[in-house]
Protein backbone atom coordinates (compact mmCIF):
# COMPACT_ATOMS: atom_id res chain seq x y z
CA UNK A 1 0.00 0.00 0.00
CA UNK A 2 1.67 3.04 -1.05
CA UNK A 3 0.78 6.34 0.26
CA UNK A 4 1.30 10.26 -0.74
CA UNK A 5 1.13 12.16 2.59
CA UNK A 6 1.22 16.14 2.78
CA UNK A 7 -0.13 18.00 5.32
CA UNK A 8 -0.01 21.31 6.64
CA UNK A 9 -0.56 23.83 3.11
CA UNK A 10 -1.94 26.67 4.94
CA UNK A 11 -3.94 28.28 1.70
CA UNK A 12 -4.00 32.03 1.87
CA UNK A 13 -1.12 32.68 4.68
CA UNK A 14 0.21 36.30 4.35
CA UNK A 15 3.94 36.30 5.54
CA UNK A 16 4.72 39.91 7.02
CA UNK A 17 2.29 41.55 4.40
CA UNK A 18 2.97 39.55 1.52
CA UNK A 19 0.48 36.93 0.24
CA UNK A 20 2.00 33.71 -0.37
CA UNK A 21 -0.62 32.28 -2.38
CA UNK A 22 1.36 32.17 -6.11
CA UNK A 23 3.85 30.63 -4.31
CA UNK A 24 1.24 27.74 -2.97
CA UNK A 25 -0.21 27.24 -6.51
CA UNK A 26 3.40 27.44 -7.60
CA UNK A 27 4.02 24.08 -4.88
CA UNK A 28 0.51 22.34 -5.45
CA UNK A 29 1.04 22.43 -9.04
CA UNK A 30 4.51 20.00 -8.88
CA UNK A 31 2.57 18.27 -5.80
CA UNK A 32 -0.44 17.42 -8.48
CA UNK A 33 2.31 16.05 -10.96
CA UNK A 34 4.09 14.14 -8.34
CA UNK A 35 0.95 12.16 -7.41
CA UNK A 36 0.31 11.44 -11.12
CA UNK A 37 4.03 10.22 -11.81
CA UNK A 38 4.14 8.16 -8.66
CA UNK A 39 0.87 6.80 -8.75
CA UNK A 40 -0.10 6.43 -5.28
CA UNK A 41 -2.98 4.25 -4.03
CA UNK A 42 -4.17 6.91 -1.48
CA UNK A 43 -3.45 10.72 -1.05
CA UNK A 44 -3.55 12.07 2.48
CA UNK A 45 -3.59 15.82 3.60
CA UNK A 46 -3.48 16.09 7.28
CA UNK A 47 -4.97 19.35 8.35
CA UNK A 48 -4.62 23.07 8.28
CA UNK A 49 -5.39 23.12 4.21
CA UNK A 50 -5.98 26.80 5.01
CA UNK A 51 -4.46 28.84 7.43
CA UNK A 52 -7.97 31.00 8.71
CA UNK A 53 -11.15 29.39 9.66
CA UNK A 54 -12.73 31.81 7.11
CA UNK A 55 -10.09 32.07 4.50
CA UNK A 56 -9.58 35.21 1.28
CA UNK A 57 -12.07 33.78 -1.76
CA UNK A 58 -8.40 33.39 -4.03
CA UNK A 59 -6.99 30.74 -1.36
CA UNK A 60 -10.68 28.86 -1.64
CA UNK A 61 -10.16 28.76 -5.44
CA UNK A 62 -6.58 27.31 -5.17
CA UNK A 63 -7.93 24.95 -2.85
CA UNK A 64 -11.26 23.98 -5.82
CA UNK A 65 -8.79 23.92 -8.22
CA UNK A 66 -6.00 21.76 -6.66
CA UNK A 67 -8.61 18.91 -6.06
CA UNK A 68 -9.97 18.87 -8.47
CA UNK A 69 -6.93 18.86 -10.95
CA UNK A 70 -6.10 15.96 -8.29
CA UNK A 71 -9.22 13.75 -8.53
CA UNK A 72 -9.39 14.19 -12.17
CA UNK A 73 -5.87 12.87 -12.77
CA UNK A 74 -5.22 10.55 -10.19
CA UNK A 75 -7.28 7.46 -9.57
CA UNK A 76 -6.61 7.13 -6.28
CA UNK A 77 -8.96 8.34 -3.64
CA UNK A 78 -8.03 11.94 -1.98
CA UNK A 79 -8.91 11.96 2.26
CA UNK A 80 -7.76 15.22 4.08
CA UNK A 81 -8.68 16.35 7.17
CA UNK A 82 -9.24 19.64 9.20
CA UNK A 83 -6.33 20.99 11.18
CA UNK A 84 -6.66 23.21 13.83
CA UNK A 85 -6.05 26.31 11.39
CA UNK A 86 -9.46 25.06 9.66
CA UNK A 87 -13.31 25.74 9.93
CA UNK A 88 -14.33 22.12 10.72
CA UNK A 89 -18.01 22.86 9.10
CA UNK A 90 -16.56 24.82 6.00
CA UNK A 91 -14.49 21.94 5.40
CA UNK A 92 -17.21 19.60 5.54
CA UNK A 93 -19.47 21.81 2.78
CA UNK A 94 -20.19 19.05 0.19
CA UNK A 95 -17.92 15.82 2.13
CA UNK A 96 -21.60 13.48 1.06
CA UNK A 97 -21.23 14.58 -2.70
CA UNK A 98 -17.41 14.51 -2.99
CA UNK A 99 -17.06 11.20 -1.61
CA UNK A 100 -18.46 9.54 -4.25
CA UNK A 101 -15.72 11.35 -7.02
CA UNK A 102 -13.08 9.92 -4.51
CA UNK A 103 -12.51 13.06 -2.31
CA UNK A 104 -13.26 12.31 1.43
CA UNK A 105 -13.34 15.24 3.47
CA UNK A 106 -13.38 14.73 6.81
CA UNK A 107 -13.83 18.35 8.57
CA UNK A 108 -15.51 17.75 12.17
CA UNK A 109 -15.73 15.16 14.29
CA UNK A 110 -19.33 13.91 13.20
CA UNK A 111 -17.73 13.40 10.18
CA UNK A 112 -14.77 11.23 11.19
CA UNK A 113 -14.69 7.62 9.88
CA UNK A 114 -12.96 5.36 8.28
CA UNK A 115 -12.30 4.61 4.25
CA UNK A 116 -11.50 1.04 3.05
CA UNK A 117 -8.66 0.93 0.63
CA UNK A 118 -7.56 -2.40 -0.41
CA UNK A 119 -6.44 -4.36 3.01
CA UNK A 120 -5.80 -1.48 4.39
CA UNK A 121 -8.58 0.84 6.74
CA UNK A 122 -7.82 4.76 6.74
CA UNK A 123 -9.14 6.24 9.99
CA UNK A 124 -9.53 9.46 9.74
CA UNK A 125 -9.59 12.06 12.67
CA UNK A 126 -10.67 15.80 12.21
CA UNK A 127 -9.01 18.37 14.26
CA UNK A 128 -11.54 18.66 17.90
CA UNK A 129 -10.53 19.87 21.15
CA UNK A 130 -10.79 17.64 24.04
CA UNK A 131 -14.34 19.79 24.70
CA UNK A 132 -15.51 18.96 21.47
CA UNK A 133 -15.32 15.01 21.62
CA UNK A 134 -16.64 15.58 25.14
CA UNK A 135 -19.69 16.90 23.65
CA UNK A 136 -19.48 14.78 20.42
CA UNK A 137 -19.43 11.65 22.53
CA UNK A 138 -20.77 11.46 25.90
CA UNK A 139 -19.09 8.06 26.67
CA UNK A 140 -15.67 10.12 26.82
CA UNK A 141 -14.98 12.22 30.35
CA UNK A 142 -11.32 12.72 29.45
CA UNK A 143 -9.73 16.64 29.78
CA UNK A 144 -6.44 15.70 27.23
CA UNK A 145 -5.76 16.18 23.72
CA UNK A 146 -4.24 12.64 24.60
CA UNK A 147 -6.81 10.66 25.76
CA UNK A 148 -9.53 12.55 23.74
CA UNK A 149 -7.04 11.11 20.17
CA UNK A 150 -6.85 7.92 21.90
CA UNK A 151 -10.55 7.62 22.81
CA UNK A 152 -11.58 8.22 19.18
CA UNK A 153 -8.94 6.31 17.51
CA UNK A 154 -10.53 3.32 19.43
CA UNK A 155 -13.60 4.66 18.64
CA UNK A 156 -13.27 4.76 14.92
CA UNK A 157 -10.67 1.42 14.43
CA UNK A 158 -12.05 -1.66 13.14
CA UNK A 159 -11.43 -4.91 15.38
CA UNK A 160 -9.23 -6.29 12.92
CA UNK A 161 -7.13 -5.77 9.55
CA UNK A 162 -4.08 -3.18 8.66
CA UNK A 163 -4.77 0.04 9.66
CA UNK A 164 -3.43 3.60 8.85
CA UNK A 165 -4.16 6.57 11.49
CA UNK A 166 -4.80 10.25 9.94
CA UNK A 167 -5.02 13.07 12.57
CA UNK A 168 -3.32 16.42 13.35
CA UNK A 169 -1.99 16.65 16.78
CA UNK A 170 1.05 17.20 18.71
CA UNK A 171 3.09 14.06 19.24
CA UNK A 172 5.16 15.30 22.31
CA UNK A 173 9.13 14.86 21.12
CA UNK A 174 8.26 16.59 17.97
CA UNK A 175 10.28 19.35 16.60
CA UNK A 176 8.33 22.89 16.88
CA UNK A 177 8.39 25.28 14.24
CA UNK A 178 7.62 29.36 14.93
CA UNK A 179 4.32 29.05 12.75
CA UNK A 180 2.49 26.41 14.61
CA UNK A 181 -0.18 27.90 16.36
CA UNK A 182 0.12 26.30 19.91
CA UNK A 183 -3.16 24.05 20.80
CA UNK A 184 -2.76 24.47 24.48
CA UNK A 185 -0.21 26.05 27.16
CA UNK A 186 2.32 24.56 27.46
CA UNK A 187 2.40 20.41 27.28
CA UNK A 188 -1.38 19.81 27.56
CA UNK A 189 -1.74 19.54 23.66
CA UNK A 190 0.83 17.15 23.62
CA UNK A 191 -0.05 13.11 22.42
CA UNK A 192 1.97 10.43 23.32
CA UNK A 193 2.99 8.15 20.25
CA UNK A 194 1.68 5.40 21.66
CA UNK A 195 -1.40 6.54 21.10
CA UNK A 196 -0.87 5.25 17.51
CA UNK A 197 0.52 1.44 18.66
CA UNK A 198 -1.22 -1.16 16.68
CA UNK A 199 -1.20 1.25 13.54
CA UNK A 200 0.45 0.38 10.58
CA UNK A 201 1.57 4.34 9.91
CA UNK A 202 0.45 7.46 11.63
CA UNK A 203 0.25 10.35 8.91
CA UNK A 204 0.07 13.21 10.48
CA UNK A 205 0.03 17.16 10.61
CA UNK A 206 0.52 19.91 12.77
CA UNK A 207 4.26 19.99 13.24
CA UNK A 208 5.78 22.28 9.62
CA UNK A 209 8.97 20.50 9.57
CA UNK A 210 9.14 16.79 8.25
CA UNK A 211 10.09 14.53 10.99
CA UNK A 212 9.57 10.79 11.76
CA UNK A 213 8.62 9.60 15.60
CA UNK A 214 8.14 5.89 16.09
CA UNK A 215 5.26 4.53 13.60
CA UNK A 216 3.65 8.12 13.11
CA UNK A 217 5.19 10.66 11.03
CA UNK A 218 4.96 14.74 9.65
CA UNK A 219 5.44 15.33 6.02
CA UNK A 220 5.40 18.94 7.14
CA UNK A 221 4.39 22.44 5.65
CA UNK A 222 3.83 23.11 2.12
CA UNK A 223 6.23 25.83 2.43
CA UNK A 224 8.65 27.76 4.82
CA UNK A 225 6.01 29.48 7.34
CA UNK A 226 8.23 31.42 9.68
CA UNK A 227 12.14 32.96 10.10
CA UNK A 228 12.79 29.41 12.05
CA UNK A 229 12.36 27.56 9.28
CA UNK A 230 15.05 28.77 6.97
CA UNK A 231 16.83 26.02 7.19
CA UNK A 232 14.51 23.09 7.14
CA UNK A 233 13.99 21.28 3.61
CA UNK A 234 10.18 20.68 2.61
CA UNK A 235 8.95 17.87 1.11
CA UNK A 236 5.67 15.46 0.61
CA UNK A 237 6.35 11.74 2.06
CA UNK A 238 6.13 8.67 -0.13
CA UNK A 239 5.35 5.52 2.45
CA UNK A 240 4.91 2.18 1.32
CA UNK A 241 3.65 0.36 4.45
CA UNK A 242 5.17 -2.54 2.81
CA UNK A 243 8.21 -1.10 1.63
CA UNK A 244 10.29 1.86 1.76
CA UNK A 245 9.57 5.53 2.59
CA UNK A 246 10.94 8.44 0.16
CA UNK A 247 10.78 11.78 0.63
CA UNK A 248 10.17 14.37 -2.31
CA UNK A 249 11.29 17.86 -2.22
CA UNK A 250 9.54 20.17 -4.10
CA UNK A 251 10.93 23.73 -5.33
CA UNK A 252 9.74 26.64 -4.49
CA UNK A 253 9.24 29.77 -6.44
CA UNK A 254 11.18 31.73 -4.35
CA UNK A 255 12.78 29.92 -0.83
CA UNK A 256 12.81 31.68 2.67
CA UNK A 257 16.50 33.21 4.00
CA UNK A 258 18.05 34.52 6.57
CA UNK A 259 20.74 36.76 5.18
CA UNK A 260 23.70 38.37 7.42
CA UNK A 261 26.33 40.95 6.51
CA UNK A 262 27.09 45.13 6.78
CA UNK A 263 24.34 47.18 5.17
CA UNK A 264 26.60 48.46 2.50
CA UNK A 265 27.57 45.09 0.94
CA UNK A 266 24.29 43.81 1.08
CA UNK A 267 23.08 46.60 -0.99
CA UNK A 268 25.48 46.06 -3.52
CA UNK A 269 24.70 42.57 -3.74
CA UNK A 270 22.38 41.05 -6.84
CA UNK A 271 19.37 41.65 -6.06
CA UNK A 272 16.77 38.41 -4.83
CA UNK A 273 13.41 37.63 -5.50
CA UNK A 274 13.70 35.43 -2.36
CA UNK A 275 11.94 36.36 0.89
CA UNK A 276 14.64 37.48 2.93
CA UNK A 277 15.18 38.11 6.76
CA UNK A 278 18.33 40.26 7.37
CA UNK A 279 20.83 40.51 10.26
CA UNK A 280 23.07 43.29 10.11
CA UNK A 281 26.75 43.41 10.79
CA UNK A 282 27.17 47.27 11.21
CA UNK A 283 28.13 48.65 14.63
CA UNK A 284 25.79 51.47 14.24
CA UNK A 285 21.98 51.97 13.90
CA UNK A 286 21.69 53.03 10.15
CA UNK A 287 18.69 55.41 9.82
CA UNK A 288 15.67 53.72 7.21
CA UNK A 289 17.65 50.44 6.99
CA UNK A 290 14.48 48.49 6.05
CA UNK A 291 12.87 50.75 3.72
CA UNK A 292 15.70 50.64 1.58
CA UNK A 293 16.83 46.99 1.84
CA UNK A 294 12.92 46.28 0.57
CA UNK A 295 13.70 48.79 -2.44
CA UNK A 296 16.24 45.90 -3.47
CA UNK A 297 14.40 43.11 -1.85
CA UNK A 298 10.86 43.56 -2.86
CA UNK A 299 10.11 40.34 -0.54
CA UNK A 300 11.73 41.63 2.55
CA UNK A 301 10.53 40.13 5.80
CA UNK A 302 12.41 41.72 8.23
CA UNK A 303 15.96 43.26 9.99
CA UNK A 304 17.78 43.28 12.86
CA UNK A 305 20.98 44.74 14.55
CA UNK A 306 23.17 41.50 15.52
CA UNK A 307 24.71 44.08 18.03
CA UNK A 308 21.39 45.07 19.70
CA UNK A 309 20.05 41.60 19.88
CA UNK A 310 23.43 40.39 21.30
CA UNK A 311 22.68 42.55 24.05
CA UNK A 312 18.88 41.65 24.43
CA UNK A 313 19.82 37.90 24.66
CA UNK A 314 22.19 38.90 27.43
CA UNK A 315 19.41 40.25 29.19
CA UNK A 316 16.69 37.83 28.65
CA UNK A 317 19.31 35.25 28.46
CA UNK A 318 17.81 33.53 25.20
CA UNK A 319 18.48 29.36 25.41
CA UNK A 320 19.28 29.29 28.90
CA UNK A 321 18.03 27.18 31.41
CA UNK A 322 15.45 28.81 33.40
CA UNK A 323 17.90 28.77 36.71
CA UNK A 324 19.89 31.08 34.27
CA UNK A 325 17.38 33.32 33.56
CA UNK A 326 16.62 34.07 36.92
CA UNK A 327 20.01 34.71 37.53
CA UNK A 328 20.49 37.36 34.94
CA UNK A 329 17.11 38.68 35.68
CA UNK A 330 18.40 38.92 39.39
CA UNK A 331 21.36 40.66 38.08
CA UNK A 332 19.22 43.05 35.39
CA UNK A 333 17.03 43.83 38.55
CA UNK A 334 18.84 43.98 41.92
CA UNK A 335 22.43 45.06 40.24
CA UNK A 336 24.08 42.25 42.45
CA UNK A 337 24.30 38.20 42.28
CA UNK A 338 21.07 36.24 43.58
CA UNK A 339 22.23 34.12 46.63
CA UNK A 340 22.42 30.25 46.78
CA UNK A 341 19.06 30.94 49.58
CA UNK A 342 17.10 33.02 46.63
CA UNK A 343 18.26 30.60 43.97
CA UNK A 344 16.76 27.57 45.96
CA UNK A 345 13.28 29.68 46.66
CA UNK A 346 12.97 29.67 43.27
CA UNK A 347 14.25 26.28 41.52
CA UNK A 348 11.17 23.99 42.92
CA UNK A 349 8.77 26.30 40.60
CA UNK A 350 10.34 25.97 37.80
CA UNK A 351 10.95 22.13 37.91
CA UNK A 352 7.13 21.88 38.45
CA UNK A 353 6.74 24.14 35.14
CA UNK A 354 9.17 21.74 33.55
MN1 LIG B 1 -0.23 23.86 10.56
Amino acid sequence: MRILHTADWHLGRILGNLSLLDDQAYMLRQFVDLAVETRPEVIVIAGDLYDRSVPPADAVTLLDDTLHELTSRCPAPVIAISGNHDSQQRLDFGARLLRHRGLHLFGSLGSAGVVQVGDTAFVAVPFAEPAAVRSAFPAYTGQDYHSALAFLLQQLRPAAGRAVAIAHAFVAGGGESDSERPLAVGTAGHVGVEVFAGFAYAALGHLHRPQTLGNARYSGSLLKYSKSEAEQRKSVTLVDLDGATEEFVLTPRRDLRCVQGAFDALRAAPPSQDYLYFTLTDPGLIPNAAQRLREIYPQFLGLEFRKAKEASERITGKAASPGEMFAGFWRHVAGEEATAEQQAVVAPFFEEAQ
